[in-house]
């Protein structure tokens, strides 16, 4: 069987061990943190380089083998379930900041690398990389690359596109290419790094890249707004951007997402609240006080009925807190809970709310929604018990979608298409569009072996019909 015959030649090449076949560690990588339901791949192995990932790839293309690149598991869309037989591509001995260039503003990193390891690193020398993922502590730098990833302060640092400079990456075929450059600046050739980024797995893995950096900001002042109402929200979020200040971050819980985390918010909610904003400003110390005298005044303008700030490490953890579980929060409070992360131009988050709303109140559950308003990004969660209501849970994330292409946005800002959003794909993308990138995925990897069943709706359906 190709399996048997591709297992063979890795273990050949990389050494006896490389590839692991026991029932635990199977399990463990049949899954990410999605609702995708797990599958078993047909092995793992623990890549040590470059040439390790090439001789894989070689075996796996010969032989037809599909294999998925993984890095910590986190992800939300299934971009890491395996198809069957997959074999699975683990990075945890790929875990070195290899180079720190504190002139250059540059790092060298590996795929396995979790990003809160690469923040402490760079932050030792004084400098900062801006992705900063709610899962950083165990997500990893190959997963942030397959994904584009953002976070909070993609607001004003951009997701991990904007700051991947150049790529050592394996083709579907085992074939080495370097792509980009270390340089910051650079245009020579086709953007093939910036492609590379984001195409979750189906393009080629990444066994090194050069990330760009900055000097970290010299002070950080966290605000934490309790509204009366979401117009207020929205008041304020508005009054947070036009103050000639770009915030790092403007997060924003709605009435049914602060409710549910009222009890672990970190700080008492005060009577009257029902929407809260998380805002960071960031830079040097004496613009910080003025931004901050600026933006808590625009605060109390717009409505606010309370606001505090924190500028000390541990205190500004506390107010982060109840946004970091908030994931989490969500997923204990309901037996069955799906989330989206979808984007609209920032002006339209009243009529994505409004539409939430009427969406929640037909289907008879509960959306608590939050996330990344200054980018009009948000966490639209869908939660409910009874499991008869998915014919219209699903009917509801139909029209989520459909409204948010109408609103002028897109299906998703961070998480990636993956599993579970590729069956809405073209509500978003025209055929000829979808097939131009399949087209564009077969001169990648010839065979189709690079994590199939991801992004483009025929090959989800092929693989993972069912499965979610
Ligand atoms: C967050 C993750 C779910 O923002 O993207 O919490
Ligand atoms: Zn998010």
């Amino acid at each position: 069987m190709g399996i048997d015959q591709a297992l063979l030649a890795i273990d050949r090449t990389c050494g006896s061990g490389s590839v692991l076949t026991d029932a635990d560690l199977l399990a463990s990588h049949a899954h990410d943190e999605s609702e995708v339901a797990p599958q078993q791949p047909a092995a793992v192995v623990r890549v040590r380089s470059t040439s390790e990932v090439s001789a894989v790839l070689r075996a796996a293309h010969e032989h037809g083998v599909p294999v998925v690149p993984r890095g910590g598991g986190t992800g939300r869309v299934g971009g890491a379930v395996p198809v069957q037989g997959a074999i699975v591509l683990a990075f945890e001995r790929m875990a070195d900041v290899v180079h720190i260039g504190r002139e250059d503003l540059t790092a060298m990193v590996e795929p396995g690398v979790v990003l809160g390891d690469l923040h402490r690193a760079v932050e030792a020398e004084g400098l900062f990389y801006g992705p900063d993922t709610n899962s950083l502590d165990s997500c990893r730098l190959g997963g942030n690359i397959g994904t584009n990833a953002g976070g909070p302060r993609t607001l004003k640092y951009g997701p991990t596109r904007d700051w991947v400079l150049g790529m050592t990456a394996v083709t579907g075929d085992g074939t080495v290419l370097e792509l980009g450059k270390r340089t910051s600046k650079g245009v020579t050739g086709y953007d093939l790094t910036s492609l590379v980024v984001g195409s979750e797995g189906t393009l080629a893995v990444v066994t090194r890249a050069t990330v760009k950096l900055v000097p970290a900001p010299e002070a950080v002042a966290t605000l934490l707004v309790f509204v009366p109402d979401l117009g207020s929200a929205g008041r304020a979020v508005g009054a947070a951007l036009g103050e000639g200040i770009l915030p790092r971050c403007v997060e924003l819980l709605d009435p049914l997402a602060l409710e549910l985390v009222r009890a672990g918010a970190g700080v008492p909610v005060p009577d009257g609240a029902r929407a809260m904003l998380l805002i960071e400003l960031d830079g040097v110390e004496r613009s910080l006080e003025t931004q901050l005298e600026r933006c808590g005044e625009a605060m109390l303008a717009a409505g606010a009925v309370e606001v505090l700030v924190a500028k000390d490490g541990t205190e500004r953890e506390r107010l982060w807190s109840a946004r970091r579980d908030l994931s989490h929060a969500l997923r204990r409070s309901a037996r069955h809970k799906l989330s989206e992360d979808v984007v609209v131009p920032r002006t339209r988050i009243p009529d994505l709310l409004a539409r939430c709303a009427t969406l929640a109140e037909r289907a008879a559950i509960r959306m608590p929604t939050y996330g990344h308003a200054g980018d009009g990004n948000l966490h639209v969660n869908f939660l409910w018990d009874d499991p008869a209501k998915r014919p219209q849970v699903d009917a509801a994330i139909r029209s989520l979608f459909e409204a948010v292409v109408e609103l002028g946005g897109t299906l998703t800002g961070e998480h990636g298409i993956g599993v579970l959003k590729a069956p809405y794909l073209p509500l978003e993308q025209a055929p000829e569009l979808i097939a131009l990138q399949e087209r564009i995925k077969s001169l990648f990897d010839p065979r189709g072996i690079l994590n199939p069943g991801k992004i483009f709706p025929a090959d989800v359906r092929r693989h993972f019909h069912g499965a979610c």
